[in-house]
């Protein structure tokens, strides 16, 4: 800085000096978006906003921060389902947005890699693969506006989960700015690299308690030259569970995605969601969606799609299937499945319990978890559907159609423990893809106790000794 210009002595102002007017707001109006979360659970509090251009302008702020005692909250995309990326009401935790480090850095289809930024939006992530003619799998609802580095930091699984693994099984390499502002570039492409302990995977799934999660070597694979979906009533979950299986059975390779919703969550979709009807003649109380894709030209799925159908019509566990023919039909099919979280939005308010069990018992947990529901808030509509090809229910309760959503909401830990209670003794885990966040800051006290915690706190605190990184979540305050 030239010596005729003054000094900034404060934290603000050095940081406006290092980060320029695009890289530092305060206008009431720019830091509204980001003080609160998608599903309006919590409103913060925050002085300015850094939005840093690349990793060594974070480096850089994170430096002064960490001088300063700045506490700091990650933001991608503001997906969080469960509050992880919003400050609290201090007004003292600085949001950090990754937006602007929103570079391709690059597409090997060789190795089968590609290398993002944090800020880079998982759909234009899975675009760019597309466009090298791979596949970059992470697939799921937010995917239009949730980022690289906000899935990363919540290890997210989705759609794909069944085929392909969570967002931890798809990278390879990190970069990470540390909470002293140091930056390790850990971004290699390895298959193979044992050199002592897999520091990336602290990261992934930590929710910026850790430091932030700057850019990634994701995998890619190759891509889809067949594809088939059927969207089908089934006789029960057991008979869910079924389907699944068979199609398993006959090719584990070929199930994308393989997805369950229950009536009343197709109801709603039907009444509330404008063109998103019925596929099929027969209303029931269960359905599945499954989804078959294969790189190999000569896949054959019509042919394995309509044989199973066939087989489980037979066995009577399904009631009656729509396949897509084409790739439009296709997309109308997900969309009934992808609309749930919109229409349940819509439909009133709605505890969501993003839970898992082992697969075989999902059939299990919905069930005694509707039951429970249904009896601790008479009138309360139980909408459990998702991933059931991997354990990961949405074991959601959508509130009585005459009371106030408020009072409804009042009871949330009383509804979340009723389906932990479930989830616990079928050996499930109370947070499976969307993470802890505030939402269920202190749960881990209950569920990870023992050595287990132990270990997590004095990661947390060789990391992290002054604690700045995302205070109260995953931890309570
Ligand atoms: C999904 O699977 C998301 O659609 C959201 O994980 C689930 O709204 C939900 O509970
Ligand atoms: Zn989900």
């Amino acid at each position: 800085m030239p010596d005729d210009q003054p000094r900034p002595t404060g934290l603000l102002d050095r940081l406006q000096a290092l980060l320029g007017p695009s890289g530092l707001l305060s206008a009431p109006e720019d830091l509204a978006p980001h003080l609160t979360d998608w599903r309006g659970l919590y409103r913060g509090r925050a002085p300015f906003l850094l939005r840093p251009a690349n990793a060594t302008e974070l480096s850089e702020a994170v430096r002064l921060c960490a001088g300063a005692g700045a506490a700091l909250v990650p933001q991608g995309g503001n997906t969080s389902m469960v509050g992880g990326a919003v400050p609290d009401e201090s007004g003292l935790q600085v949001p950090v947005s990754l937006a602007r480090l929103n570079r391709m850095r690059d597409v090997d289809p060789v190795d089968m890699t590609m290398t993002v930024e944090a800020g880079v939006v998982v759909k234009a992530a899975q675009d760019a693969a597309a466009a090298a003619g791979c596949l970059f799998p992470l697939s799921f609802g937010g995917e239009g506006s949730a980022t690289v580095g906000g899935v990363l930091s919540t290890n997210a699984g989705g759609n794909t989960t069944v085929r392909y693994g969570n967002a931890r099984e798809l990278v390879l390499g990190l970069e990470v700015v540390l909470p002293d502002g140091r930056v390790w570039n850990g971004l290699r492409r390895l298959r193979k690299d044992n050199t002592g302990y897999a520091l990336r995977h602290l990261f992934v799934g930590a929710e910026g308690t850790l430091g932030f999660i700057t850019a990634a070597v994701l995998r890619l694979f190759p891509r889809a030259r067949e594809s088939e979906v059927a969207f089908c009533a089934v006789a029960s979950e057991e008979a869910a569970l079924s389907l699944f299986r068979r199609f398993r059975d006959r090719d584990e390779t070929a199930v994308r995605a393989f997805e369950y919703m229950s009536g009343a969550g197709v109801d709603l979709v039907a009444r509330h969601v404008a063109g998103a009807a019925l596929p099929v003649e027969t209303r029931a109380g269960h359905y599945a969606l499954v989804d078959l894709a294969s790189s190999r030209p000569d896949a054959g799925l019509r042919g394995m799609m309509e044989a199973v159908l066939e087989e489980a019509l037979e066995a009577e566990e399904v009631l009656d299937a729509a396949i897509g023919g084409s790739e439009a039909q296709r997309a109308a099919l997900w969309r009934i499945r992808e609309e749930h979280p919109e229409a349940q939005r819509l439909a009133g308010a709605s505890v969501k319990n993003d839970v898992s069990v082992p697969v075989s018992k999902t059939p299990e947990l919905m069930r005694r978890c509707s039951e429970a529901l249904r009896a601790l808030v008479p009138g309360s509509v139980p909408v459990p559907f998702g991933h059931l090809g991997d354990g990961n229910i949405h074991m959601n309760l959508l509130q009585p159609e005459d009371t106030d959503p408020a009072a409804f909401l009042a009871r949330s830990h009383e509804i979340m423990d009723a389906v932990n209670a479930v989830v616990r003794d079928l050996g499930g885990s109370p947070s499976a893809e969307h993470g802890i966040g505030r939402l269920k800051a202190g749960i881990l006290e209950e569920w990870r106790g023992g050595p287990e915690l132990d270990l997590m706190h004095r990661i947390k605190a060789a990391i992290d000794p002054a604690g700045l990184m995302n205070p109260g979540k995953l931890f309570p305050p």
